[in-house]
C-alpha cells in the first residue's frame, strides 16, 4: 500500500496509540494537539508537529481526528485556525471521536463545501488494539471513499463495517459502547454474589471467564482483574470512569431524542456517577466491578460512618424513617431536637434543612430532608428492590401513597392531632383537618378492601409512609373504628418483623 501524508489531530490514549501505529506502518505522519507537550513522546518516534490545524492540513492528504468531546471538534473545524477556514479539495477527513451522529451530520456539509471528502469512522478497541492494528473500525460516509480508503484502515482494524451514510459509524459505536458499559457492573455485582465461596482472585476470574456472559473486552482483562484484587490498581488506564460516563450521556441523549427509554444504561450512568463524585473518574473503569466485590459487604452492618437522623420523639415523619431503618436494619445515630427551645428553627439546624422541620437525614456527609425523599433515598440505597423497585409502574403506584401521606394525612390527620395536643391549628380548625384527613382514609380503606398492602403485593414504602398518622389518628379525635380495613392493615403492618414502635405510647382520645 502507499505510504500516505496523514495528519492525526487529538494526541490524547487513542491518537497517540494510531499515530505509533501509523508511524510503524511507515507513513509521514504529522501530528497536532491542543496542549503541544502532549506531542513531545511522538515526536521521539518520528511524527511531525503543526503549530495549527490549518497547518496540519497544508501537510496531509488524509486528516484523521480524535478528540474527546463534541465542542472540541467544533473549535478544531470550525476555529479560527481550523480546518474548515481553507479550501482542501482532494483530501479525506476521518472523525474518529465518540459522539453522536448529529455531529457528523451537521460537519460533513460543512467540510465538502472545500472539496474534501467527510467520513465518520469511530473505532471499537482501546489502547493496546489500536497499537497492534487489531480496532474494529465502523464507517459513515461514501461508499466510494469508504472503499478507496479501505486498505489503509484494514491496516489499522482486524474488521472493517462500512455502515451507510454520514453518522452510521457513530451510531453503531453507542450501540457497541453501551453493552459494554453496563458490563461493568453486572460483573461486580457477580461477583459479589461468589464472596462466600472465598476462592483465589485467579480461580474466580478463570472460572467467570467461561460464563457465556463474559464479554469480549472484559474477557481480554481478566489477568487486569486478577491483579487489580491483589491490590494493584488496573495502569495504565485504558479508558477512565469519566470517559465512560460522557459515552453513556451520549447515547442517553440519542435515545432521548428518537423516544427510546435505555434503563440499564440509566442505572449504569448513576453508579459511574456515584464512582466519579467520589474521586474516583481518573480510574480505569475495570476498577468499578473489583470496588464493588471487595466493598460489597452487608451493607447494613459495614463499618461505615452511622448515619444520623435529626428527628423528634413525637414526630410521626421522624418515625416514618425509624420504621424503614428498622425493617431494613440499618444503624443510626439519632439526633432529637429541642422542639421547646426551637432548636429545628434556628442555625446551625437550618443550614440542614432551611423548612425548620425533622427528619432531616446526614449520610456520611450527604444531607436530605423531608420524609418521603429520605425515605426513597434509603430504600434505594440500601434496601434493595424491595421498599422502592425501580420499574417506573411500580414506582409509581408507590409514590401515589407518598403523595397521600404528605397531603391528607400531614395535613388532615396530623394537623388535627397537633391541634388537639399543642393547640396548634396550623390550616383551620379541627373539624376541618378532620374532614381532609378522612378522604385519605376513605382512599386507603377502598384500596385495602381487596388489598393486603396499599402498593404492589407486599409491603412497600407506601406503607411505611402512611402508617405513622393514620395509626395516631385517634390523637386528632379521629375515630378509626369505622375503617375495619385499615385497622386490621395497622395490625398486619406492626407484624412484620422488627416494624419498630412508636417512641412515645398513643394517647387515645375517644
Ligand atoms: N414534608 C415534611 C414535613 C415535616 C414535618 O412536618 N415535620 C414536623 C415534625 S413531624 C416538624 O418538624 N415540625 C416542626 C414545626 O413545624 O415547627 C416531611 O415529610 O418530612
Amino acid at each position: 500500500m502507499d505510504k500516505l501524508k496523514i495528519g492525526l489531530a487529538g494526541t490524547g490514549r487513542m491518537g497517540s496509540a494510531l499515530v505509533e501505529r501509523l508511524l510503524l506502518l511507515g507513513h509521514s505522519v504529522t501530528v497536532w494537539n491542543r496542549t503541544p507537550s502532549k506531542l513531545t513522546a511522538l515526536t521521539h518516534l518520528g511524527a511531525q508537529v503543526a503549530t495549527t490545524p490549518s497547518e496540519l492540513l497544508n501537510k496531509s492528504d488524509l486528516i484523521m481526528t480524535i478528540l474527546t468531546h463534541e465542542a472540541a471538534i467544533h473549535a478544531l473545524y470550525h476555529g479560527q485556525d481550523g480546518f474548515l477556514k481553507s479550501a482542501a479539495p482532494g483530501k479525506l477527513f476521518l472523525e474518529m471521536s465518540t459522539v453522536r451522529p448529529r455531529v457528523h451530520e451537521q460537519l460533513a456539509p460543512a467540510v465538502l463545501a472545500t472539496g474534501a471528502a467527510y467520513m465518520d469512522f469511530p473505532v471499537g478497541g482501546t489502547v493496546g488494539p489500536a497499537k497492534a492494528g487489531q480496532l474494529f473500525g465502523l464507517a459513515g460516509g461514501l461508499e466510494a471513499d469508504f472503499k478507496r480508503t479501505l486498505p489503509l484502515l484494514n491496516t489499522l482494524c482486524r474488521r472493517v463495517e462500512y455502515l451507510g451514510p454520514v453518522g452510521s459509524g457513530a451510531r453503531m459505536k453507542l450501540a457497541m459502547n453501551l453493552m459494554m458499559q453496563i458490563c461493568w457492573q453486572s460483573f461486580g455485582e457477580a461477583l459479589s454474589l461468589c464472596k462466600p465461596l472465598q476462592l483465589s482472585p485467579e480461580r474466580l476470574m478463570d472460572i467467570m471467564g467461561e460464563s457465556s456472559g463474559m464479554p469480549h473486552g472484559l474477557k481480554l482483562r481478566l489477568g487486569m482483574m486478577v491483579d487489580a484484587l491483589h491490590g494493584t490498581p488496573i495502569a495504565p488506564v485504558n479508558f477512565d470512569v469519566n470517559s465512560v460516563r460522557k459515552d453513556i450521556n451520549l447515547m442517553l441523549d440519542e435515545a432521548q431524542s428518537m423516544g427510546i427509554p435505555l434503563p440499564m444504561a440509566e442505572m449504569a450512568l448513576s453508579l459511574f456517577d456515584k464512582v466519579s463524585r467520589e474521586g474516583r473518574g481518573d480510574e480505569d473503569c475495570g476498577m468499578l466491578p473489583m470496588r464493588w466485590y471487595e466493598h460489597s459487604g452487608d451493607m447494613r452492618v459495614s463499618k461505615r460512618p452511622a448515619l444520623k437522623l435529626f428527628m423528634g420523639d413525637v414526630s410521626g415523619n421522624s418515625y416514618k424513617l425509624r420504621i424503614l431503618m428498622g425493617l431494613i436494619g440499618l444503624h443510626y445515630e439519632p439526633i432529637f431536637m429541642d422542639f421547646q427551645a426551637h432548636e429545628h428553627k434556628k442555625e446551625p439546624f437550618t443550614n440542614l434543612n432551611p423548612r425548620g422541620e425533622v427528619p432531616v437525614l446526614d449520610d456520611n456527609g450527604t444531607v436530605l430532608w423531608d420524609s418521603a425523599a429520605c425515605l426513597i433515598y434509603l430504600a434505594r440505597q440500601y434496601g434493595g428492590h424491595q421498599w422502592y423497585p425501580s420499574d417506573p409502574l411500580q414506582m409509581a403506584q408507590i409514590t401515589q401513597w407518598l403523595s397521600l401521606a404528605a397531603t391528607e394525612l400531614q395535613c388532615g390527620l396530623q394537623y388535627a392531632r397537633r391541634g388537639v395536643l399543642r393547640d396548634r391549628w396550623t390550616l383551620g380548625p379541627l373539624e376541618k383537618a378532620q374532614a381532609f384527613g378522612e378522604v385519605g382514609l376513605k382512599a386507603m380503606e377502598q384500596q385495602l378492601q381487596n388489598h393486603d398492602w396499599l402498593a404492589l403485593n407486599r409491603p412497600t414504602l407506601a406503607d411505611i409512609a402512611c402508617f405513622p398518622y393514620v395509626e395516631s389518628a385517634p390523637e386528632g379525635q379521629t375515630d378509626l373504628s369505622a375503617y375495619p380495613h385499615i385497622l386490621r392493615w395497622l395490625e398486619r403492618c406492626r407484624r412484620i418483623p422488627n416494624w419498630p414502635v412508636r417512641l412515645v405510647p398513643l394517647t387515645r382520645f375517644a
